[in-house]
């Protein structure tokens, strides 16, 4: 293989797909992962992660020959740093991964090379890189061009947003923002949104904590309307009738690896700035609790009225519907801290996107609706949709699959 003209550090969720999307493109793409199993995983043309339509393109890369994944960095003209920022305690973000991720290719860089990062970064990151670049390579001061890119797919959308969503590109000067700006050009067909890195990497922050601020909004209102005895679905789809009134849905709390995590990073920064952002994750982490809450009340409730234990349906695992992603789920925080309060009644675990779990015994949804004294709903997959006639049974709605 001959110089490749990308490196891309970080084969997970948006490295991977966009690593065979480039490579698909005609460029030469080398991949890199400190993950040995992953890299053989993709050298034979396989994928490790779920995501629709990536398989094919990492077969059909891998297969023509320009996609190829290492452990190791090579030379390369562009070099894009996709790996996760994680949290340490008390909810900071850890940027080590992508200053390590830059380090390694700190002694292949040379003048003219493009770097961007991708990953998720509390604000500051990419001037922060540029100071560990610079520093070890003084004489290519002002001689790189360094960017920030944030990536906004929707996981099990990835390869189609990948190529059609405007981009937010924010370089260290004027000319880096334009070389990359010509990179993603070349393989983005949605509007490419010139601006600075601090700009481009508050921006990626913002959207998921404008997101997780307004499900707060409708989670707040779905514990209000539980005192209230009002329907929440009914009445947020009646005030949604309103031309300038648009509420999200409540639900049984907020995960996924970005809506849930991302707003920490504005608060752990401006912590006296960001009352409304922090408020909104502590009320959507509540209303987790709650829903665990209800569920033992309502378990309580029942030996009491029947002289018996309830049998129980827990509907859902996965952090939204539709998918088997069960990271950082709020359905399967709730499920443990049933089971943690369990006391002889009997529980069915179901999760329809998902045939075995390591430490939940799953069953099928028909199965466990037809057996439940109470069901209570968790997520509001597609199946549970075509459920009929609960007669008896107590519902437990909170992820509005009834309305
Ligand atoms: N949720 C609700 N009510 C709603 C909508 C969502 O409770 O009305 C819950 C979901 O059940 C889930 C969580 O919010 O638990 C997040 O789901 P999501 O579909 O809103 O988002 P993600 O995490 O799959 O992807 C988000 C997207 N961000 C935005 O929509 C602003 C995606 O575009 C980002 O690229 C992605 O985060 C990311 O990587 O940052």
């Amino acid at each position: 293989m001959q110089q490749p003209e990308v490196v891309m550090i970080g084969l997970g969720y948006i490295g991977l797909p966009t690593a065979a999307l480039i490579a698909q493109g005609g460029a030469q793409v080398h991949g890199v992962d400190i993950n040995q199993n992953v890299v053989d995983t993709i050298n034979r043309g396989e994928i490790h992660i779920v995501e629709p339509d990536l398989g094919q393109a990492v077969q059909q890369a891998v297969g023509n020959g320009n996609l190829k994944a290492a452990t190791k960095a090579v030379p390369a003209n562009t070099y894009i740093i996709v790996v996760p920022t994680p949290f340490k305690d008390k909810n900071e973000p850890d940027i080590s991964f992508v200053q390590s991720a830059t380090e390694g290719i700190i002694p292949l860089l040379k003048e003219g090379d493009l770097y961007i990062i991708e990953s998720t970064s509390p604000v500051g990151t990419t001037q922060k890189m540029m100071e560990v670049i610079y520093a070890a390579r003084p004489e290519l001061r002002d001689k790189l061009y360094i960017a920030y890119c944030p990536e906004r797919v929707l996981p099990g959308n990835v390869m189609h947003e990948l190529v059609h969503n405007d981009r937010v590109i924010g370089g260290i000067d004027a000319a880096s923002t334009d070389k990359a700006v010509a990179f993603y050009g070349a393989y983005v067909k949605g509007a490419l949104h010139k601006t600075n890195a601090r700009t481009a990497e508050m921006c990626k922050l913002v959207e998921n904590s404008s997101r997780d601020v307004q499900i707060a909004f409708a989670n707040e209102l779905s514990l209000i309307c539980d005192k209230a005895d009002i329907n929440v679905w009914e009445l947020i789809n009646l005030a949604n009738k309103h031309p300038r009134v648009n509420i999200l849905q409540p639900g049984c709390g907020v995960g996924g690896h970005c809506i849930a995590v991302d707003p920490y990073f504005i608060v752990s920064d401006y912590p006296m700035e960001s009352k409304i952002i922090g408020t909104a994750r502590e009320v959507n982490n509540y209303k987790s609790f709650w829903c665990a809450e209800k569920v033992q009340t309502a378990k309580l409730q029942y030996e009491l009225e029947h002289g018996r234990k309830p049998k129980i349906a827990l509907m859902g695992l996965a952090f939204k519907p539709d998918i088997d992603d069960l990271r950082e789920s709020p359905a399967k925080y709730i499920v443990q801290r049933v089971l943690q309060n369990a006391n002889n009644e009997e529980y069915y675990i179901v999760e329809p996107n998902i045939d075995q779990h390591h430490v939940f015994k799953i069953t099928d949804y028909q199965v466990a609706y037809d057996k439940a004294d109470i069901v209570v709903f968790l997520v509001a997959h597609k199946e549970f949709k075509t459920l009929k006639n609960p007669g008896e049974k107590l519902v437990l709605d909170f992820a509005g699959v009834i309305k």
